[in-house]
């Protein structure tokens, strides 16, 4: 089943920010679509949850280097 999650991520500042959390979360498995957004400060995420989950996303975007302040 997929579901959605939006972080919050004040650390993008700007679209090469944007791209580097697009292309490492894009590499995880079970990671449908990402939107990484400087204006937003936020990075919404759509995966399946047999294959992934929303605390492995979280810390792929803190490896990423962008701490995230918290998800609803
Ligand atoms: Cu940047």
């Amino acid at each position: 089943m997929n579901q959605s999650v939006t972080f919050n991520v004040n650390g993008i500042k700007c679209g090469g920010c944007e791209t580097t959390i697009n292309k490492a979360l894009q590499v995880l498995g079970g990671v449908v679509s990402v939107q990484a957004s400087s204006q937003e400060k936020t990075v919404s995420v759509q995966f399946d949850t047999s294959l992934t989950s929303a605390e492995a996303i979280r810390d792929a975007i803190v490896t990423a280097g962008y701490p995230v302040q918290d998800h609803g």
